[in-house]
């Protein structure tokens, strides 16, 4: 069977499902070709310097790694002059990023965490990049942060890059939800998991337990319930992972099932993840692939954002088990 590429399978949705318009697929194509080079810095790690502190902090009141800081800049570099954006916002910056004069504007907004769990990258864990695409407001040339604070149902594509074993993107245009294998040898990402589905049957479950004790009653009642396993109201033994790259938890939920959670952990604040680029896009796939994403109460991609850097509490995963914890929050 031939091998279908990235670039084929745009040209192929841009033809068939006319979901494509030519400039997002070449926006799509451009974040991808900069998730390689991501991907590159993050395999030579030590061999390059690039592991450990950059020495400076992001608006999140987080220590960037270097590599934070160099995959925002490989991705604000790939991204600015190909006349597909208006503007772009990231994780690793405070106000949404103007476009240079220099280049031309395009119809849409580019948001991304650049290095989704950067935490993991000095002990050889999987991190990745994430990313969002909203189009900008009609006659918006210079946009501010308001025009960013759109619902995630009106993000035109989402994906992810998860620079593990293997480098993979996974992207949704609206059409479902597929995953691509970056082959090293011809430099492609090459179409490996055509129309992923979040298996209906959960055995697994992740959520950062050392949180417990600032969890609302629901997450209390459901977590107990899936660790009381086969003694318990579920009557079936799971299984628990936590990586640290929510990257990483959506890739194996695609793959082989399961729900993560990341609640209101206690901090004055509903969540830790980042409503605009990792809860949003990571929604937009789930649901595109058959599952479910709220924030205990209502689904992600209908909060209406009031913030460029706003967190939120995040259920996502298996529709079943995302629909009794929301069952629980309605209680
Ligand atoms: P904790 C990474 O910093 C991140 O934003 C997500 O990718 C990840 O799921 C979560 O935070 C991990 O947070 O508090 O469990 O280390």
């Amino acid at each position: 069977m031939s091998r279908i590429t990235l670039s084929r399978f745009l040209i192929e949705q841009q033809r068939s499902a006319n979901l494509l318009p030519a400039e997002l697929r070449f926006l799509i194509e451009t974040v991808a070709r900069a998730c390689k080079a991501i991907s590159h810095s993050v395999n030579k790690g030590a061999l390059a310097g690039v592991l450990g502190e950059a020495g400076t902090g992001n608006i999140q009141g987080e220590a960037q790694k270097k590599l934070d800081v160099i995959a925002n800049d490989v991705l604000l570099e790939a991204n600015e002059w190909g006349g597909s954006l208006a503007g772009m916002a990231s994780e690793e910056m405070d106000l949404p990023y103007a476009i240079p004069g220099q280049y031309p504007k395009g119809a849409y907004l580019l948001l991304f965490d650049p290095l989704d769990g950067s935490s993991n990258i000095d002990v050889n864990i999987s991190v990745g990049t994430i990313f969002s695409v909203l189009r900008c407001p009609d006659g918006v040339t210079e946009p501010t942060e308001a025009d960013f604070l759109q619902p995630g149902s009106r993000q035109v594509a989402a994906g992810y890059t998860l620079y593990g074993p293997q480098t993979m993107l996974v992207l949704t245009v609206g059409n479902g939800v597929n995953g691509f294998t970056l082959d090293r040898e011809t430099g492609s990402f090459v179409l490996t998991h055509p129309g992923m589905r979040v298996p209906a049957e959960t055995r697994e479950f992740a959520i950062n337990m050392s949180n417990q004790r600032h969890w609302e009653a629901p997450v209390q009642r459901y977590i107990g319930e899936l660790l009381a396993g086969s003694t318990g109201p579920r009557g079936k033994d799971y299984n628990m992972r936590c990586v640290g790259a929510m990257a990483a938890e959506v890739h194996r939920i695609l793959v082989r099932g399961g729900v993560f959670l990341y609640p209101k952990d206690g901090a004055e604040r509903p969540g830790k993840l980042r409503l605009l680029y990792e809860a949003n896009p990571m929604a937009f796939l789930v649901e595109q692939a058959g599952g479910a994403a709220t924030d205990g109460r209502e689904c992600i991609l209908d909060i209406v954002p009031t913030g460029l850097h706003q967190r939120v509490a995040v259920c996502l995963g298996a529709r079943e088990e995302v629909e009794i914890v929301t069952r629980y929050h309605a209680a």
